[in-house]
């Protein structure tokens, strides 16, 4: 029987292999998927931290994410309700110069779950791309865009501004998100939304297109 506390432990050892299995044990004492998921991500602020005080490295960095993201295909099925596609599409993409997408990826995740059909970009994506995949899907209603790195910030601002320069603006909604971003720099950069999290992004956009 796995516990809270063996979840975050397996996730900040970078335990790929074994992360699956003592989700599914934690799940099978009677854990909720949530608890277990907030549990993982609160792990990884764990590895943040240690990495800032120079105690881990970027391969630590990296096996944690990798084992954050097993540990998530098994939460996936249940904090998703399969409503997939009623709400519209939605584009998402970590922008150019940034690796990170746990964070994109359980904003997908919600937001698949929300009703969306989202279109997923993946990481270090370029201006042209978000351009070029809103123009070959015109019926989309939101651009969703993640930066997790103080330095990918100015990227995020230039995607923006492209976006907002296009004449197909004002048919479709711009989010943004991700650690080191605010509501007064999305407000700053033209944003439409900025959430904080994963659960308030899926709400977001449900506000937007309603
Ligand atoms: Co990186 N990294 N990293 N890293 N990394 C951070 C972000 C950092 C804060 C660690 C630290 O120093 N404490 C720091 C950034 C500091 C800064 O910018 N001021 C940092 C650094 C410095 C770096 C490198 C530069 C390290 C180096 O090479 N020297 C390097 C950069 C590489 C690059 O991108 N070019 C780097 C590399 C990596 C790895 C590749 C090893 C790995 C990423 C693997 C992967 O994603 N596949 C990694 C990791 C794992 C982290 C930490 C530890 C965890 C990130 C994470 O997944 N968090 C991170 C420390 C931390 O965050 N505490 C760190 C969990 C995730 C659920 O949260 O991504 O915030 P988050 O997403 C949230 C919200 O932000 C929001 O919802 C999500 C879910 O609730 N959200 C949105 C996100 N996108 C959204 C979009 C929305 C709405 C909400 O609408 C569209």
């Amino acid at each position: 029987m796995a516990t809270l506390q063996d979840v975050a432990d397996i996730v900040i050892a970078g335990k790929a292999k074994k992360t699956p299995g003592v989700v599914q044990e934690a799940l099978d004492a009677g854990l909720a998927p949530k608890d277990i998921l907030n549990t993982m991500i609160d792990a990884m602020s764990v590895v943040g931290e240690r990495f800032s005080r120079n105690e881990i490295f970027v391969p630590e960095m990296l096996v944690a994410a990798k084992a954050m993201k097993k540990g998530v295909d098994v939460l996936k099925p249940l904090l998703s309700d399969g409503g997939v596609g009623s709400m519209g599409k939605m584009i998402m993409g970590t922008v150019a110069g940034d690796l990170h997408d746990i964070g994109k990826n359980l904003v997908i995740m919600m937001i698949e779950s929300a009703g969306f059909d989202v279109i997923d970009l993946g990481v270090d994506v370029p201006i042209e791309r978000f351009l070029s995949a809103y123009e070959e899907n015109p019926d989309t209603k939101i651009i969703g865009c993640s930066a997790l790195l103080t330095t990918t910030m100015p990227a995020l601002e230039q995607t923006v501004a492209a976006i907002n320069q296009q004449p197909w603006r004002s048919k479709v909604k711009v989010m943004v998100g991700g650690a080191p971003i605010t509501q007064e720099f999305a407000d700053r950069i033209g944003a439409d939304a900025y959430t904080e999290d994963a659960a308030s992004a899926a709400q977001k956009a449900k506000e937007l297109v309603s």
